[in-house]
């Protein structure tokens, strides 16, 4: 930590202490929040609490991030709904009445407006205004540090913070094919989809990519549609979601023990009340592998990544499983050649597993066909369909499920400029460098809501999100308590955590293959394993080291 030795005047460095709101346009707010998903929306709330001046923008017509824009057939979370919601406020979780085990997107997207109106949060979102620009001002004797924000309005907004809250799986990846834009009928991207209910009955729908939104979606178009093409380049594990209504007294229960639950949560590797399965799956006898892992097919979904303790972290227990879910996939799956195509080659859990409710047997209908797309790509598009070894698969429609700039694309889609007007472009040439996932050297004031380097996507989001927002929070407080101006991650510390994090994913599986955890799905990005492996319970302990070590590995000045 760099001395605080350079404290600006007390009359430009009041981070105002009242409930505040945004107050008046242009005025010099304490922080901009950019986005109004789980991440803005609980940022906003915890910045007012603590008397903060604080407007958020939100590019979306309303609050919900991911869950406002992905409102594709099918689409649901893959854990559960009574830990993925938000826990800093005991009235909210115990008048919630979730319904399903795995809520659907509407019943989260109702969740997340429950939320909103409850702590009338909307005063201070703008909605429908997108950030497209912010650059950092160095203080003055008249100034503090802030930045100016310019939104696709053409307004400006100048605030002392930005919390970057943009997203992780927001910046939608429409794949640039030949002749896309020729296409005669209608198109649709899953992380983009109609606010109107769209009906496929009696068309030829083709759906192009085969990850969770792709897996998820397929067989309810497929049980509308006339007939479904499947353009498959890779395919992926889908194990069954095992979703079901949930009953009132389990609910109570849960309630009862919310505490106790939320508390378990923090301990868990994955931000999740399990505790860690204590086996390696080469310690037992085939048969009682067998038993293990047909109970875990069973009943949980995701977790089924975590039946043994070494899954994914050794290639010999990790082929176990992977066995598994392929003999499955042969007997779900009638045809023998399409049930082969279906089958992965790579490590279990190496790209993010997807839970299913009938992916497979969707493939045993009349009306579904498998495009092997792996050899042959996708020629181009023209306008009756999609050409592929110079034959044309005619459709009417086409859905794109193919996926996300994932964890950088959200913050480099804007123009971001930190100390001396380096870009964040320019910055990560080479792959990002974000210290604790949190803060970026040369970007002073600037914080990101799961950033590069931490957990997020391999957690439990929402409580991620928490997590994140209290520490930032918290150092928002300190600097008012000790009227500094300036934080900003120190360039030494922010490449020993890339350093650190490098290592914690070489000793997973999870670095082995291409995946959007490294940025192989979009041409020319940087590779690098982008999310924290180290779990949430490390990441944590090493979050509070730093602020017990008075901020170790930032300069606040
Ligand atoms: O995206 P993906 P997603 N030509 O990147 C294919 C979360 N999520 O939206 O593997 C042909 O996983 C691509 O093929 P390949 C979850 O974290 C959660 O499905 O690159 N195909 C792949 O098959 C998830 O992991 C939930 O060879 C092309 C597919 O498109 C993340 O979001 C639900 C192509 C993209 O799969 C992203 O999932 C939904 C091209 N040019 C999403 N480009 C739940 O909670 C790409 N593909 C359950």
């Amino acid at each position: 930590m760099r001395a605080a030795d350079t404290r600006i005047p007390a009359a430009v460095s009041k981070l105002a202490e009242r409930d505040a709101g945004s107050g008046p346009p242009g005025a010099l707010l304490d922080v901009i929040v950019v986005g109004a998903g789980f991440a803005g929306v609980y940022a906003l709330y915890k910045f007012r609490r603590l008397g903060f001046s604080v407007q958020a923008f939100e590019a979306g017509g309303d609050v919900g991030g991911t869950w406002y824009w992905n409102r594709y057939p099918g689409c649901r979370c893959d854990i559960e709904s009574i830990y993925y919601s938000y826990q800093f406020d005991d009235d909210l979780q115990q008048e919630w009445e979730w319904t399903e085990r795995y809520a659907s997107q509407p019943e989260i997207l109702s969740y997340i407006r429950h939320v909103a109106d409850r702590f009338d949060l909307r005063r201070d979102i703008q909605f429908n205004t997108r950030v497209t620009a912010a650059t950092f001002q160095e203080a003055t004797d008249k100034t503090p540090s802030h930045w100016t924000v310019i939104t696709n309005d053409g307004q400006t907004h100048k605030a002392r913070f930005c919390v970057m809250a943009s997203g992780v799986l927001s910046t939608p990846n429409l794949p640039d094919i030949p002749g896309r834009d020729t296409f005669a009928g209608t198109t649709y991207h899953t992380g983009q989809w109609p606010h109107e209910e769209v009906d496929f009955t009696d068309l030829k729908v083709a759906v192009i990519g085969t990850g969770s939104s792709g897996i998820q979606c397929i067989p309810l178009i497929a049980a509308q549609a006339r007939h479904v093409s499947v353009f498959q380049r890779t395919p992926n594990y889908a194990v069954p979601a095992s979703n079901r209504p949930l009953d009132p007294d389990e609910l109570d229960d849960v309630k009862s023990r919310y505490g106790e639950i939320r508390a378990a949560s923090k301990k868990g590797f994955t931000a999740l009340p399990f505790k860690p399965a204590g086996r390696s799956a080469l310690a037992v006898s085939e048969q009682q592998r067998e038993d293990v892992y047909e109970r875990w097919w069973g009943d949980h979904g995701l977790a089924f990544q975590g039946a043994f303790a070494d899954l994914l972290f050794d290639a010999q227990a990790n082929r176990t499983a992977s066995d598994f879910v392929r003999r499955k996939i042969r007997k779900l799956v009638d045809d023998e050649k399409v049930a082969e195509l279906l089958t992965p080659d790579f490590p279990l859990g190496c790209k993010r597993m997807c839970v299913d409710t009938d992916y497979y047997p969707t493939y045993n209908r009349g009306n579904v066909s498998l495009v092997d797309i792996s050899r042959d790509p996708i020629d181009g598009i023209v306008p009756e369909g999609i050409r592929v070894g110079g034959r044309v698969h005619a459709v009417d429609a086409i859905v794109f499920a193919t996926g996300y700039d994932a964890i950088t694309g959200a913050l480099l889609a804007m123009d971001l400029r930190g100390r001396n007007g380096l870009t964040l472009r320019e910055k990560w040439t080479d792959g990002p460098r974000v210290y604790l996932g949190l803060a970026t050297h040369g970007f002073p004031n600037l914080f990101m809501v799961n950033g590069p380097g931490s957990p997020s996507v391999l957690i439990n989001m929402v409580t991620g999100v928490e997590q994140h927002v209290d520490w930032i929070a918290d150092c928002l407080a300190h600097m008012r308590e000790r009227g500094l101006d300036a934080i900003e991650a120190e360039a030494q510390d922010e490449d020993a955590w890339a350093v650190h994090n490098d290592e914690v994913a070489q000793r997973s599986i999870r670095g082995d293959c291409a995946s959007w955890y490294t940025g192989a799905n979009i041409p020319g990005k940087p590779g690098g394993f982008l999310p924290y492996v180290g779990g949430f319970p490390a990441y944590v302990e090493r979050c509070e080291q730093v602020v017990e070590n008075g901020y170790a590995g930032f300069a606040l000045s």
